[in-house]
């Protein structure tokens, strides 16, 4: 029996959308092949070791739901013991971190992995960190010429100390309306689009809550499509998928708490443009240094440009997501996509001891 470690829930933000992409994976899982032990991450960062699983769980409530989600003490069955993260590691087994957001997509357990030695499903330390941070994505886009919105970065330094050079900075190189990030997130936690200058001090005061790097970028009107990678060095894409939109931007709980998200998979794009974003797809994957999975968001424009807005190397993982739709898609099972990323996980691995 194969034993896989399945770290879900995080610190970030984004804790939520991890567990509902845990509670589908373990479903999904080949129980004549391997056993899967949980281990969720709490809100306040502690390790609980949970069920190990030998079959897939009937409810959600096998995976501490509410417990994972939120310490709100609405969870009289938890009986998980905390561990010292160190504990996860057994000789052959591999963790799948299927977290998203800061402390769980950015590298940092990608390097505690890497520390302990052992096997992991997704991206290593430089993709996740690349991948995480808007404003070394886009630097990295920008060197392997791959087109993107105008942006400014900025350091909450240079923002406290001379706000109005910022101001005049984003006016003189991007037209209202802007969107304003913070560098290390996802979800669209911490973003905001604004119309004016009150609006946009406002938006860096929230966005400088959550990192000490932000980015502003040229807000355009377009449709949003998606490409799926999976492999290592060599990689494959999908076809594109549309995200459909009714509201300007969908905020975290439109996106995975109300589920107002409609996809179109395929979408229905030219080809000459399936043919171009499946490249710059690939090329963003490689010049990040992505293994395993990513999703390559696009905008693309009415006039058809094209423009990466980022790779995300831990997309949401439910059955219902995207990700896992694209593949679909393409003819690879929710099960099969696993099991492919497990093997991807360890062939990298091997590559690297
Ligand atoms: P996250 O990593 O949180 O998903 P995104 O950069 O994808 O951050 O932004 C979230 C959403 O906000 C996008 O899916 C899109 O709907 C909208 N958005 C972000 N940047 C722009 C932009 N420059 N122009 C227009 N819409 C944008
Ligand atoms: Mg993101
Ligand atoms: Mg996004
Ligand atoms: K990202």
């Amino acid at each position: 029996m194969k034993k896989i470690v399945l770290i879900y829930g995080g610190r970030s933000a984004e804790r939520e959308v991890s567990v509902w992409s845990a509670f589908s994976v373990l479903k999904a899982m080949d129980y004549t092949q391997v056993e899967v032990q949980t281990v969720f991450i709490s809100k306040e960062g502690d390790w609980v070791k949970g069920t190990l699983f030998t079959a897939p769980p009937k409810n959600e409530g096998e995976l501490h739901l509410s417990y994972a989600i939120s310490k709100e003490d609405d969870a009289p069955d938890y009986t998980g013991v905390i561990i010292s993260p160190s504990e996860i590691y057994e000789k052959g087994a591999i963790a799948f971190p299927v977290l998203h957001g800061p402390m769980g997509e950015d590298g940092t357990i990608q390097g505690f992995f890497e520390t302990i030695k052992m096997a992991y499903v997704g991206s290593g330390v430089l993709a996740s960190a690349n991948g995480m941070d808007k404003i070394m994505t886009k630097h990295l886009l920008q060197v392997a010429g791959i087109p993107q919105v105008p942006f400014v970065p900025v350091l909450r330094n240079e923002w406290k100390t001379s706000p109005k050079t910022i101001f005049d900075l984003c006016e003189g190189t991007l037209v209202y309306p802007l969107f304003v990030k913070p560098a290390n997130m996802g979800s669209s936690v911490g973003i905001s689009k604004v119309e004016n200058r009150q609006e946009l001090q406002k938006a860096f005061e929230l966005a400088f809550e959550y990192d000490s790097r932000v980015i502003v970028e040229q807000g355009i009107d377009a449709r949003e499509i998606e490409i799926g990678l999976l492999g290592n060095e060599e990689v494959k894409t999908t076809l594109p998928g549309e995200i459909v939109k009714e509201a300007a931007f969908y905020d975290y709980n439109e996106k995975y708490i109300d589920n107002k998200i409609q996809m179109a998979i395929p979408a229905e794009v030219e080809s000459e443009i399936v043919v171009k974003a499946r490249e710059y797809a690939k090329r963003a994957f490689q010049i990040l240094d992505g293994s395993g999975l990513s999703r390559a968001d696009f905008f693309l424009t009415k006039n058809g440009e094209l423009f990466l807005n980022e790779l995300n190397t831990m997309p949401g993982f439910t059955q219902f997501s995207m990700y896992p739709l694209l593949w679909e898609n393409m003819g690879l099972s929710y099960s099969d996509l696993i099991k492919e990323l497990i093997t991807l996980g360890e062939k990298r691995f091997e590559v690297r001891q």
